[in-house]
């Protein structure tokens, strides 16, 4: 790690922290940062040499394993004909129609270049296209850092939302309700009362921001039912669960379809690459078709473009969901006999390629009070006797996990070993 303590320590100079986004700086569990200098398949290795199992990947892009062949061979083609024009090409259609077929609720569709880029524009054209300005989140859901979308909940939940960050206006903030997520109940009530003047619903369909948290069977049924009645527009941020929890998505896991839907992160295959889509109708009010304005010097970029289309055409192939899938589970599964045999209180989840896991009495945590009253600081031991032991896993209670299509049985098994000798040291 002496390397990595170097180069964190010089990065200190140049970048708030010594990263370009916060959760890199390990300030939840404490300690150094391995710096990464290759990734390959379901490993990373770091500036000291060391092999990692990677449980990240990237906070979810590299769904098919870091360095895929099919990926870097496209992104080497396309980038020999230029990085960009700014200018349509086919790639974006290509990208756009394979999209479609696995996510057909995303009837036309944009591309930006990050999942904050998706979400902020898809509240604009709910904003533009309902004539409303308030929107309804949850709290412990995460949809990029735009001003209206860090904000929480004010006290008590029905009343005006307070930023959550510094530089939020409090004019901005009051526009969002954050209501606890899961709580049907507080839905209903709220749309009883005041649903004409709500633009949207945003929601992470499984959250994967306060740790993985999934939906209860009626909750997502609901914000659907309460939509249709109000005239609020329904929005899925699957920029996270997106080609990762079903290749459908949590829409299609649930069956439940969105007006309007936000991509990232696998789609792009590692490179900067989001997307908002939906209802054609709702839509055509982006520019230059309506009046809702939205633009991007790289959107559609052709090398992300090829990134994205390599990585999901991987993705896509007969039985490589599927055998991450059932891998996924044997690791969530795995994980809760260890630490049950050990009797140390856990709660996992796991869907498609993501899961997640709790140091929690309860068999199952469904909202960000029950996140907030799991062990933190068992998690922190447990994060750090992982990371001693070669295995990658995110840096803060309050993220998900993700295996790959590249990991193997081999590496499940190698993985469930450490953390064995992880919970005995607990
Ligand atoms: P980006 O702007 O980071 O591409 O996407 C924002 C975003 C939107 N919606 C959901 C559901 C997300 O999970 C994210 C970003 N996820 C975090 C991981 N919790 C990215 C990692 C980071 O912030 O460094």
């Amino acid at each position: 790690m002496q390397r990595s303590k170097e180069l964190f320590e010089k990065a200190q100079k140049y970048f708030p922290g010594g990263v370009n986004s916060p959760v890199r700086a390990f300030g939840r569990v404490g300690g150094t940062p391995p710096y990464f200098e290759k990734g390959q398949g379901a490993y990373l290795f770091d500036a000291d040499g060391k092999r990692y199992i990677d449980y990240i990947g990237s906070w979810g892009p590299m769904v098919v394993g870091h360095a895929h062949p099919s990926v870097i061979t496209a992104v080497k083609q396309a980038a020999e004909n230029s990085l960009s024009f700014g200018a349509p090409t086919e790639g974006e259609t290509t990208l756009a129609e394979l999209i479609q077929t696995h996510v057909p609720s995303m009837e036309m569709m944009r591309f930006v270049s990050s999942g904050t880029e998706a979400t902020m524009s898809a509240i604009r054209l709910a904003r533009g296209f309902t004539r409303r300005d308030r929107i309804v989140k949850f709290e412990g859901c995460y949809h990029g850092h735009s001003d209206g979308l860090l904000v929480k909940a004010g006290s008590g939940a029905l009343t005006l939302g307070e930023p959550d960050s510094a530089g939020v206006p409090s004019d901005i903030a009051k526009l969002t309700l954050t209501l606890p997520y899961n709580d049907s109940e507080a839905v209903e009530a709220l749309f009883q009362a005041e649903g004409d003047s709500i633009a949207a619903i945003i929601v992470e369909p499984i959250a994967g921001n306060m740790g993985m948290v999934c939906p209860e069977p009626s909750f997502l049924n609901t914000l659907r039912r309460l939509c249709d009645q109000s005239g609020a527009l329904l929005i899925f941020d699957e920029v996270m669960t997106g080609f990762r929890v079903h290749l459908g998505g949590a829409q299609g896991l649930y069956n439940v379809r969105p007006d309007l839907t936000t991509l990232g992160k696998v789609i792009g295959g590692g490179l900067p690459v989001g997307a908002f889509g939906g209802r054609a109708e709702v839509m055509q009010a982006i520019a230059p078709l309506g009046p809702v304005y939205q633009a991007g010097t790289l959107s559609g970029n052709p090398v992300a473009m090829a990134s994205g289309l390599a990585t999901l055409n991987t993705l896509t192939e007969p039985d490589c969901f599927h055998r991450m899938q059932r891998n996924t589970q044997r690791l969530a599964e795995g994980l809760q006999s260890l630490a049950n045999a050990r009797n140390i209180p856990m709660a996992t989840c796991a869907r498609g390629g993501m899961f997640g896991f709790f140091f929690s009495t309860e068999p199952v945590v469904s909202n960000f009070s029950a996140v907030m009253a799991s062990d933190i600081d068992r998690f922190n031991q447990f994060f750090h006797a992982m990371l001693d032991a070669g295995v990658y896993l995110a840096p803060s209670p309050f993220e998900s996990g993700f295996v790959s299509a590249s990991h193997t049985l081999d590496d499940i098994d190698e993985t469930l070993a450490s953390a064995d000798r992880a919970l005995a040291q607990l």
